[in-house]
């Protein structure tokens, strides 16, 4: 299959905070791992939850995937300094779990700490109409404020405040399942309302260059050196 880096991803990554990689993984191993997910969720899950973290420290599918070298090779072009495998969340919508995500950058959930870079892959084709992620390329070079917003679900997120772009600069990424979209944590990103009703699984895997622990990875136990700084 085809997986090839291209030259100038780190350079569309600087410029954009973003990088999308269609083929990181097939149809078929879409289907085990959205298979596995419903598993994790049924045995693990939080009913009404839309967001379920640690699946690959519950389950060696999504391990192997967090690890995948499709996944790793692509992440050295990016993080020179080495990678190490943080943690995972599947973030689901379907048919009753249907609202957007806000507009938002990661950073601020894991603020004073080293940067990061998460992987979103969807298991389902994403489009507009069941909820693909949507992203402000450049954003990740500005600063943002962020502000608490409740959503339909009774959860809050966090939401940039002073959001200052235009309808023109959103890109929605309509992808098929198995692309990757590599992202900074300073990105700001969000996901459009599910109004297809139709499943859109993701699972997005989160990595940092490798370090002494900080604080914060504690919580993470199955954080793991993938490649040692050099
Ligand atoms: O999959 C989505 O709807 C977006 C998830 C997201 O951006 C996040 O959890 O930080």
């Amino acid at each position: 299959m085809k997986n090839s880096v291209p030259a100038d991803l780190a350079a569309r990554y600087e410029r954009d905070g973003f990088v999308i990689i269609p083929d990181l993984i097939t149809a078929e191993e879409c289907d085990k791992l959205k298979s596995e997910a419903r598993n994790v969720l049924s045995n693990k899950g939080r009913p009404g939850a839309s967001v379920h973290l640690f699946v690959a420290l519950e389950n060696p599918y999504f391990r192997a995937l967090s690890e995948d070298p499709r996944v790793v090779g692509p992440l050295t072009k990016l993080m020179p300094h080495g990678v190490q495998f943080l943690n995972d969340k599947l973030v689901y919508k379907s048919a009753d779990k249907t609202f957007p995500t806000p507009w938002h950058i990661d950073c601020f959930y894991w603020r004073n700490t080293r940067p990061k870079l998460s992987v979103w892959l969807p298991l389902d084709d994403a489009t507009a109409a069941n909820g693909t992620l949507t992203v402000i390329p450049g954003s990740h070079k500005k600063d943002w404020k962020m502000v608490k917003k409740g959503l339909a679900n009774g959860e809050f997120h966090d939401e940039v405040g002073n959001a200052d772009w235009r309808e023109g600069d959103i890109v929605t990424c309509a992808i098929k399942r198995g692309t990757g979209i590599f992202f900074s944590d300073r990105l700001v990103h969000g996901s459009t309302p599910n109004t297809a009703g139709q499943d859109r699984y993701a699972i997005i895997g989160t990595y940092q260059a490798p370090a002494a622990d900080e604080p914060f990875d504690l919580d993470f136990p199955a954080r793991k050196v993938l490649v040692p700084a050099a």
